[in-house]
């Protein structure tokens, strides 16, 4: 077996032709080894990407929220992104109790396909803000709820709103499983499982956006809440279930109780566990949000306070590394940024450190004014978002380091048998002179100057490349 692997990294003449053409190669299916993404030759797979969240109805039409069009996809290729998080809605999956709409999921699906042929891999999120429409959010349709706004009950809007009470006593139905609301929502994710489970483009569905407790959330302070994440994980390993039921090999991503978004660790797969977590379909995704950043935007808190970034992203992510830790599964970012550049270093670095890939909050507001419009990863959210990365890697990522103001990429690997090069995206922002590199225990097997550099291993060292403008 080992023989015809180490033959079959020899030939690489077709991943040559491939990367050097300027037409794009479709996303092929990843599956899930321990923490890592492989692709169909069994490199390891890093994604970086953007969020594309539609929140009006009806979800992922053109119109007012987003559009993703071909020329979108494009885009985001160009700049050598390989993946979207792409939001779909409840409310848009099962627009009356117990009926699909089947025009919804062809939508969904579409969408799909034209990020697909552009090599973007694309996860499907449940999105959710303040639970429902019936509260000025998205997510829940209003058939799925009793609860209602006291008459009177002032509303703050987001992210404030989640402490209203008649709010809270809606999430408690939710995990209550009140009139069947999960059952529904098992059956409407399960219905979109089914419908994308023939394409290879999607990398899973994320079960829920941001879950918030309910009436449980005080007992979420300052330690997070054993008591009410045994519930939660009860209810993901459910919805788990129903999707493996309709697409066994889907990957299904597990988000922590958004008291995560205050800093507080999850207590889901907690031990002692004995956990469908190690099946190799399910992964974690986390939001890595400044809460002070946030703060400042959303309700007007001191500016200074970005100053307690650091040490919160360092948290937050001392939470994730806990969780991958017990549990073995891939992680990914799935939310930062949400426009403040100040913040990006601190979530890409780490994540960058730990070969963890994201998706930056949002690509809305990455195409917002028209300067934007002319250059959407111009200026500084661009140096930072597009990366020189090891997107698909013949063996085990050891260690990464890319400076955004210089273009330096430094990274090593452990080479293992796969059936094509490792291929690295070099950035469009960095280096308008061309670039220079160097390898240690490989060679570059793509044509000088290629946007995408392969590489291959020449023994069993370890494989050390070193880009520099
Ligand atoms: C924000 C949007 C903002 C909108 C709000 C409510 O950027 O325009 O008014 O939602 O719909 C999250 C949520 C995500 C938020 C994002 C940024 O998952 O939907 O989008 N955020 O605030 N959690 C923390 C931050």
């Amino acid at each position: 077996l080992a023989l015809v692997a180490a033959t079959a990294v020899l030939s690489v003449d077709g991943a040559r032709v491939h990367a050097e053409s300027p037409s794009p190669q479709r996303a092929g299916e990843l599956r899930i080894q321990g923490r890592w993404f492989l692709d169909e030759h069994d490199r390891r797979v890093l994604l970086h990407g953007v969020n594309n969240v539609d929140k009006t109805a009806p979800y992922v039409q053109p119109g007012d929220g987003f559009t993703v069009t071909a020329e979108d996809a494009r885009l985001l290729a160009r700049h050598g992104f390989n993946t979207v998080r792409l939001g779909v809605s409840f409310d848009g999956l099962m627009p009356n109790r117990g009926e699909l709409d089947e025009r919804y999921l062809d939508r969904v699906a579409h969408v799909v396909d034209v990020l697909g042929a552009e090599g973007i891999h694309v996860l499907l999120d449940n999105h959710q803000d303040g639970l429902s429409e019936i509260w000025g959010g998205n997510g829940f349709p209003e058939w799925a709820l009793e609860s209602r706004p006291f008459p009177g009950e002032p509303n703050p809007g987001f992210p404030l709103y989640y402490l209203m009470p008649s709010m809270n006593r809606a999430w408690d139905e939710v995990w209550n499983n009140s009139n069947g609301v999960l059952d529904h929502l098992g059956d409407a994710l399960a219905a979109l499982a089914e419908r994308v489970s023939d394409k290879p483009a999607v990398l899973g569905i994320e079960l829920l956006n941001e879950p918030w407790p309910g009436t449980a959330f005080p007992t979420c302070f300052p330690a997070g809440c054993p008591a009410f994440d045994r519930e939660y994980q009860a209810v993901h390993e459910r919805l788990t279930e129903r999707i493996k039921g309709v697409a066994p090999e889907l990957p299904v991503f597990w988000e922590p109780n958004v008291t995560w978004n205050q800093l507080m660790p999850t207590h889901m797969a907690d031990p002692p566990w004995t956990p469908p977590i190690t099946d190799e379909r399910v992964a974690f995704s986390f939001h890595d949000y400044c809460l002070a950043s946030q703060a400042a935007t959303y309700l007007g808190l001191p500016e200074e306070l970005v100053g307690a970034c650091p040490a919160q992203h360092e948290l937050t992510w001392s939470h994730a590394d806990d969780f991958v830790a017990r549990t073995n599964v891939p992680a990914m970012v799935t939310e930062f940024g949400d426009g403040d550049p100040r913040v990006l270093a601190n979530t890409l670095q780490r994540a960058d450190e730990r070969f963890v890939g994201w998706h930056y909050w949002h690509y809305t507001s990455v195409v917002g004014s028209a300067e934007e419009r002319r250059d959407p990863f111009g200026g500084e959210l661009g140096k930072q978002l597009v990366r020189t990365y090891p997107r698909a890697t013949a063996g085990t990522p050891e260690s990464m380091d890319f400076d955004a103001e210089t273009g330096r990429f430094e990274y090593t690997y452990q080479p293992e048998p796969a059936t094509a090069p490792t291929e690295i995206y070099v950035s469009d922002r960095h280096y308008p002179n061309g670039y220079e590199v160097s390898v240690r225990g490989g060679r570059v097997v793509s044509a000088p100057g290629s946007s995408v550099l392969l590489v291959e291993s020449t023994g069993s060292e370890p494989v050390t490349v070193d880009l520099r403008a």
